[in-house]
């Protein structure tokens, strides 16, 4: 990748797509192609191949897509799958077909099968059956990466994806609804210190493991892999480290300094029971996180509370 490329940053106002568009600024990559949803709906195959022969960007990177927790998943499992899947097919078939020569694919480390071993090697993928609550998304996310793999090995584009752990950071989805669990347990927190509320909701058993990654290192993760000339088809990025969802909630109650008791909904889902990503690859060539969960914690509260008082984002 060259400075002066034209670079297409696909979902450049979600929180993987600002992430690298920040990244790409800050290491001179100054001449990117970006649309809003409301001047491109990437559902659409005539509105993509259009852009794409309009702009013909040297490079595209995916990020756009549907995205949630476990709740906006495991109830919109055919939504995640047709727009995802839809979001992919087009971005990645409309680039091929424009001439686009590099192409990176976000996808998530859900695509793994529910029991794979753990830590989660790139080698386990279709392996056994996935995690029922995000399959939707997880099988749209493998077509996307196939689809990657199959246009580099069959016609020579250096097509390929980056599979990242669960990710928090600048910009996220404070919708306790629908949000992942990080974002919303900083806004039920929040929420319940400064109205005082006694107890604080929180959904499951809090038995499962999660691996948390600051979507700032997954943008560095980004622009690394895009820097190799010849980069695997397929690479996990997480941060190596796990915490149980209990553990988690207490980090945030003491960060947030909210005094209220946890109560746990065991009526709610708890997904997968462990999805610890193996990063051998991405450190055997050269990439390693460098944002620890504590301090990135400190940020995204902070930016919470400063989003909060700016009024653009609700407590
Ligand atoms: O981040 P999350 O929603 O999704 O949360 P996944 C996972 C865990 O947090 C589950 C527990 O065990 C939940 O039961 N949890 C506890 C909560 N309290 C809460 C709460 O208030 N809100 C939420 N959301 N969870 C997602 C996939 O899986 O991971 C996506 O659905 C994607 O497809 C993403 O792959 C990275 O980690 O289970």
């Amino acid at each position: 990748m060259h400075k002066t490329d034209r670079i297409y940053v696909a979902g450049h106002r979600g929180m993987v797509g600002s992430a690298v568009v920040r990244a790409l600024n800050a290491a001179g990559y100054a001449n990117l192609v970006t649309r809003t949803h409301k001047e491109l709906n990437l559902l659409d195959p005539a509105a993509v191949r259009a852009f794409y022969a309009d702009e013909k960007p040297d490079v595209a990177v995916i990020c756009a897509a549907r995205v949630g927790g476990i709740g906006a998943n495991s109830s919109g499992n055919a939504t995640f799958l047709y727009e995802n899947a839809l979001i992919a097919m087009n971005t990645v078939m409309g680039a091929y077909e424009a001439g686009v020569k590099r192409l990176l694919f976000l996808g998530s480390t859900c695509i793994y099968p529910r029991m794979a071993p753990q830590p989660i090697p790139e080698s386990a993928l279709l392996t056994s059956p996935l995690e029922k609550t995000n399959e939707g998304y997880a099988l749209a996310k493998i077509a996307g990466l196939k689809l990657c793999e199959f246009l580099r090995r069959d016609k020579g584009v250096v097509y390929h994806s980056l599979m990242p752990t669960n990710l928090y950071g600048t910009g996220d989805n404070y919708d306790v609804v629908g949000g992942h669990v990080l974002p919303t347990m900083i806004r039920k927190f929040e929420t319940a210190r400064v109205k005082g509320d006694a107890t604080v909701p929180l959904w499951g058993t809090g038995t499962p493991l999660r691996e948390f990654l600051h979507v700032d290192d997954l943008a560095a993760a980004c622009l690394f892999v895009l820097e190799m000339e010849n980069p695997p088809d397929l690479v996990n990025v997480g941060s190596g480290v796990e915490i149980t969802i209990r553990e988690l909630a207490e980090k945030i109650k003491a960060a947030t300094g909210c005094p209220a008791a946890i109560s746990w909904d065991s009526t709610k889902p708890d997904g997968t029971p462990r999805k610890l990503c193996d990063t051998s690859l991405i450190r055997s060539l050269g990439w390693s996180p460098k944002i620890s969960l504590e301090d990135g914690l400190a940020r995204t509260i902070a930016e919470y509370r400063a989003s909060v008082a700016a009024g653009t984002v609700r407590l």
